[in-house]
Order: C-alpha cells, then sequence, then structure tokens
C-alpha cells in the first residue's frame, strides 16, 4: 500500500516536472521564432530601403544631363544666346524662356534646333511655306530637319527639352519659327 502510494506521488511529481519543462520549452520556441521574425523583418524593410537607394542611384544616372543651358527670347525677337558649344554625345539640358509682354498670338517664342547643315534662313521659309502660323509654328512635315525642338511659349512662359548631341562634330543653327522671326532669331549650336 505504501508502495503504491509513493509510486502514486512520484508519478504526479513527473507530470509536474514534464508539465513545467513543456511550458519552459515552449517559452523558449516562442522567443526564438519571435526575434528571428524581427530579424527577417529588419532585415526586409534594410533590402526596401536598399532598392529604394538603388533605383533613385540609376534613375539620377539615366537622367543626368551633362550640360544644362538656358537661352531666353524677348519682345525685341532676340535670342540672349547666339552661340554655344556642346560635346558630341553628351546630353543636354535646354530651358528655353520668353522673357516678353507681348501677347503669344503676336509675339510667340519657340526654339528649334536643326540637324547638321540646315540653315536656319532656309528652313524658316520652307515652314512658312509649309502653313506655319502663329498657332502651330512648326508644322509636321518639317520635323525631319529638326534635332529638338521646344514649345510655343507665350510671355513669361518657359520650356525644358532633353535631347542627345549628335556623334558628329558639326554646326546646327537654331530657330524660332514663328512667323517671321527667322529673320532675327538664330543661332548656332557647335557640337565638338
Ligand atoms: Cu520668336
Amino acid at each position: 500500500m505504501v508502495v503504491w502510494h509513493q509510486e502514486k506521488r512520484r508519478n504526479k511529481e513527473y507530470y509536474w516536472e514534464s508539465t513545467v519543462l513543456l511550458i519552459q520549452l515552449k517559452f523558449w520556441c516562442n522567443l526564438i521564432i519571435c526575434l528571428g521574425c524581427f530579424i527577417l523583418r529588419n532585415r526586409l524593410l534594410n533590402m526596401k530601403k536598399f532598392f529604394t537607394y538603388l533605383s533613385l542611384g540609376l534613375t539620377g544616372v539615366f537622367l543626368h544631363a551633362d550640360q544644362k543651358i538656358t537661352i531666353s527670347g524677348n519682345d525685341l525677337m532676340q535670342f540672349d544666346i547666339k552661340e554655344f558649344t556642346v560635346s558630341a554625345g553628351e546630353k543636354i539640358e535646354l530651358e528655353f524662356k520668353n522673357t516678353g509682354n507681348l501677347p503669344k498670338i503676336a509675339m510667340g517664342h519657340n526654339l528649334v534646333v536643326l540637324k547638321a547643315g540646315i540653315s536656319g534662313i532656309a528652313f524658316g521659309q520652307k515652314v512658312m511655306g509649309m502653313g506655319a502660323s502663329a498657332t502651330n509654328p512648326l508644322p509636321d512635315a518639317s520635323k525631319e530637319d529638326v534635332l529638338a525642338a521646344t514649345k510655343l511659349l507665350g510671355p513669361g512662359e518657359s520650356d525644358t527639352i532633353t535631347f542627345t548631341a549628335p556623334s558628329e562634330p558639326g554646326v546646327h543653327q537654331y530657330v524660332c519659327t514663328f512667323p517671321g522671326h527667322f529673320a532675327m532669331m538664330r543661332g548656332n549650336m557647335t557640337v565638338k
């Protein structure tokens, strides 16, 4: 009888000991899982940051302009810059501003960079012949001669265009194709 009681007590102790062990095991497992999740989450956040910075960097590299130039046109039908030089193949960011006050319909300006060897005067006459007007100064048919062009700008407006300088050295004339302005508003972009 005594032996039976002792056995029963021992069984009870074993039962409690194993229960405590199980609870401890569960605690440590939970702790390890939580730590694992925390580390993984931080890793993922770091990776997200890494990819964000990487994409920003790549965007910067691809959109980066090698040369920026700002030119303005005024009510006296004058470009303030009539000559500039770029290197063959470089990326150009060209900002054109209309610094005048007269209405766009009377004194709008654009800046059209022509392909090598095309004369600004000849091109100006050609677009007039194609029906260039104060609202459409650069008819689509003339665009085969054009390297890059801004929009037509009214007073106080500006437009920024980006283009790649040709790979061949040469002189590219630029001109405003608002009707009649080609007589006054011309310049040269030299590619060296
Ligand atoms: Cu003009």
